[in-house]
């Protein structure tokens, strides 16, 4: 892996936020101004235009979420009067090869203005260090809200079928964005707790800029990553990859627990999912049939042979015939029940 020459502390991070007097360009000009930036980033590929953002114009608000290599803060831009979330690299300097993967990450993210479930890019900071910019989602992330409240199943299939249409889509763009971490560390939600993928694209910028959370404290995960991977470590990923992690991710949806909560270690677990083992399927309810539904899509999903899984299409198709069981009141209703469980 390659070491960053040099890391400076970041330049905003402390809780009180940033104390800023600049009077910087507004932030969004085109990023034809990439062209400027080729002295500090001379090997970037300018073959898209990303919004460019003042990072002075950001004030910070509070930190989310921090790593070795990067950060996400929450902050407001002064001159949209709009909250955003930044995600930023502390490094300053860093190779050439590396740079291309972070301007890949925003590319792909660009994508994402396309998709309602697909979280979008807002711009990129370039100065003093490369940041990406996106839409702020107010009620964080999946696994934080399924970690605070019991959400009514109403909405929980809501949310499974968005997250299966936001897959949908990354499949079927050319060429293919294929996520390789999905989990509910990377489901974000927006005030009215619609679904936005973020996180896509695992690369080595990815591992190296991941960040600590309270619901991903060691910051990496290998519960969500199918058997064939275990075994061929030269395997190239598939988008049967991302619909093993998805039948996982159904599974914490349903359940609200950790996978694998009780493993030792990360060695335990390879072994035990390459032998065929699997979530606690005794934490599934028996009890009603839009669980059972979806727990039996949840483990063709996770299937041992790639081929027997289905594609996201055919995932959207099955949860769409449950969330519609719903009514529009149910769903409002379990939103109503949530914020108010939120808030106590
Ligand atoms: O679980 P969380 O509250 O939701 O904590 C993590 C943390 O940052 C590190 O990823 C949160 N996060 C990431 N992107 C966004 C965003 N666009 N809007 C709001 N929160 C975000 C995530």
């Amino acid at each position: 892996m390659l070491k960053p020459k040099e890391i400076i502390s970041p330049q905003t991070p402390n809780r009180r936020g940033y104390e800023t007097g600049a009077v910087g360009a507004v932030g969004g000009q085109e990023a034809d101004g990439l062209q400027s930036s080729a002295r500090k980033y001379p090997s970037v590929t300018v073959d898209q235009k990303f919004p460019i953002i003042q990072f002075e114009r950001l004030k910070e608000q509070s930190i989310l979420g921090r790593g070795g290599f990067a950060y996400v803060m929450k902050a407001r831009h002064l001159d949209w009067k709009q909250d955003v979330a930044v995600k930023c690299l502390l490094t300053r300097q860093i190779e050439g090869s590396e740079q291309e993967v972070l301007y890949s990450e925003a590319r792909k993210l660009n994508l994402g203005s396309r998709s309602d479930h697909v979280i979008s890019l807002l711009g990129v900071c370039l100065d003093p260090n490369f940041a990406i910019v996106m839409p702020y989602m107010e009620n964080g992330s999946l696994a934080g809200l399924l970690r605070d409240v019991d959400v009514p199943w109403a909405l929980r299939w809501r949310m499974a079928h968005e997250i299966s249409l936001g897959m949908t889509f990354l499949h079927c763009q050319n060429p293919q964005i294929l996520h390789c971490d999905l989990k509910a560390e990377n489901v974000l939600l927006d005030g009215d707790f619609h679904v936005k993928i973020s996180d896509f694209g695992l690369s080595k910028w990815k591992m190296r800029s991941r960040v600590v959370t309270q619901t991903s404290p060691e910051g990496s995960t290998i519960t969500h990553a199918p058997p064939e991977y275990f075994l061929d470590i030269n395997l190239v990923p598939t988008p049967m990859f991302d619909v093993y992690s998805f039948g996982v991710l159904l599974w914490e949806i349903i359940t609200r627990a950790e996978p694998y909560g009780n493993a030792m270690n990360s060695a335990l677990i390879r072994l035990a999912v390459t032998s065929g083992q699997r979530p606690d399927l005794t934490l599934i309810p028996t009890d009603r049939e839009d669980v059972t539904s979806v727990s039996q899509l949840m483990q063709t999903c996770w299937s041992q042979t790639p081929e027997d899984r289905p594609t996201f299409q055919a995932c959207a198709d099955h949860l769409i015939t449950v969330t519609s069981r719903s009514s529009k009141e149910d769903i409002l209703q379990a939103i109503i029940d949530v914020m108010k469980a939120r808030k106590n």
